[in-house]
């Protein structure tokens, strides 16, 4: 086994991720710029499939025009050199001191008009490259005192900017499927929409709903001790699994961005094993960040350390479900999964209500999840 990340794998990194310079609320950069057509090549050298960016990632806010298009050329000739594809962009609606008060659901209507605007055209820039998901991710939309706004006015301002952009881009023909992540909290003491499931709810709301899915995040999900794979998996269950950020997490904590498994490796082998036994066919992007020790060489590792224990995991999968104890294991809870309540009639509801359970019995034989829970860290471990 090589491990060696391929096209096929559609492993895919934002220029905010490997481009990160170890900024924290303590500390300045302690890393140099890496320009857009450097990361590009570096991706290119480690084996990704694809880059992923901001507007301002890759052309500066107040860029010319000239300047802009100068830039795009310069970066589109790079990844169209190094094979490097652009499946996802996304829109910054929270650097920029205008979006204090939150972008789509701040209180001044000139900064919700500000931020649909930025969105159209960052929206632009991504058709321009091919783009075909769309990433929002509402960082500023939240609040540090409840006295500012009520958030049922906040869902409903949203929903009024998400409407506005799918018609821009039924406008425009864009074909972008909208991929809204979820996080609690950070940099807001309180961001709307907390979790996956907050805006599984909300995406029903929408006009074109059926444009509208999510990107969950394993931090995210992770940093209120939630369950990353549960919320990917209803997503996939609801046919709106558009986009997943990996990258790991420990629960409780500020936002740490490790690399992908680095945290909780067993979390992610079920997230890897779930996706790999879906079918998930999206990128794997990893929104993730190397250490503030590393130079240049330990992004490099930081990179290919993702790629790497996805990889790993997925064989590990395969390794699970050929395993010949779980696949029996597997066959005794499947033999007592026969039949259920079925649909509701009220003759069928009638029979149910006739019918009498020995729960006792029902209680009487031990799950043996115990040893299957011991076979599968025994793969995990490298013992089996
Ligand atoms: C974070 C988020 C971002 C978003 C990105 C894409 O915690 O900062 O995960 O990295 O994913 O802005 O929209
Ligand atoms: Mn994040
Ligand atoms: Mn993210």
């Amino acid at each position: 086994m090589t491990f060696e990340p391929k096209p096929e794998h559609k492993f895919s990194f934002g220029l905010w991720t490997v481009g990160n310079r170890g900024r924290d609320p303590f500390g300045e950069a302690v890393r140099d710029t890496l320009t857009p057509v450097d990361a590009v090549k570096m991706l290119a050298e480690v084996g990704a499939y694809g880059v992923n960016f901001h507007d301002n990632d890759l052309v500066p806010i107040d860029a010319a025009a000239a300047e802009r298009d100068s830039i795009v050329r310069e970066f589109r000739a790079a990844c169209e050199s190094s094979g490097i594809k652009v499946p996802m962009a996304t829109v910054n609606l929270f650097y920029e001191a205008a979006f204090r008060d939150g972008a789509f659901t701040a209180n001044d209507a000139n900064v919700r008009s500000y931020a649909v605007q930025k969105t159209m055209r960052a929206m632009d820039l991504g058709a321009e490259f091919g783009a075909e998901t769309f990433v929002l991710w509402g960082g500023r939309e939240g609040v540090e005192t409840d006295a500012c706004r009520r958030p049922d006015d906040a869902i409903k301002r949203f929903r009024e900017a998400m409407n506005y952009l799918c018609e821009y881009n039924i406008a425009q023909g864009y074909g972008y499927k909208f991929a809204l992540e979820a996080k609690p909290n950070e940099p807001r003491a309180d961001i709307y929409f907390p979790t996956t499931g907050s805006y599984l709810a909300f995406i029903e709301s929408l006009d074109h709903k059926e444009m509208v899915g999510v990107n969950p995040e394993v931090a995210h999900e992770t940093m209120p001790g939630l369950n990353m794979m549960h919320a990917v998996a209803q997503a996939w269950e609801a046919g709106k699994l558009f986009h997943i950020d990996l990258n790991d997490q420990v629960p409780g904590r500020y936002d740490q961005d490790l690399r992908f498994g680095s945290a909780n490796p067993k979390g992610a082998f079920w997230l890897v094993k779930y996706l790999e036994d879906v079918g998930y066919d999206g990128p794997r992007h990893f929104d993730a960040h190397a250490y503030r020790t590393e130079d240049f060489e330990g992004v490099k590792d930081f990179a290919r350390g993702c790629m790497r224990t996805y990889l790993i995991f997925k064989d590990k999968g395969e390794r699970w479900n050929a395993n010949a104890e779980i696949k029996a294991l597997l066959a005794e809870i499947a033999a007592t999964d026969n039949g259920g309540v079925g649909a509701f009639s009220t003759e069928a509801s009638a029979g149910l209500l006739g019918r009498s359970f020995d729960r006792v019995a029902l209680a009487s034989k031990g799950l043996k999840y115990e040893r299957l829970d011991q076979l599968t860290m025994e793969i995990l471990l490298g013992v089996d």
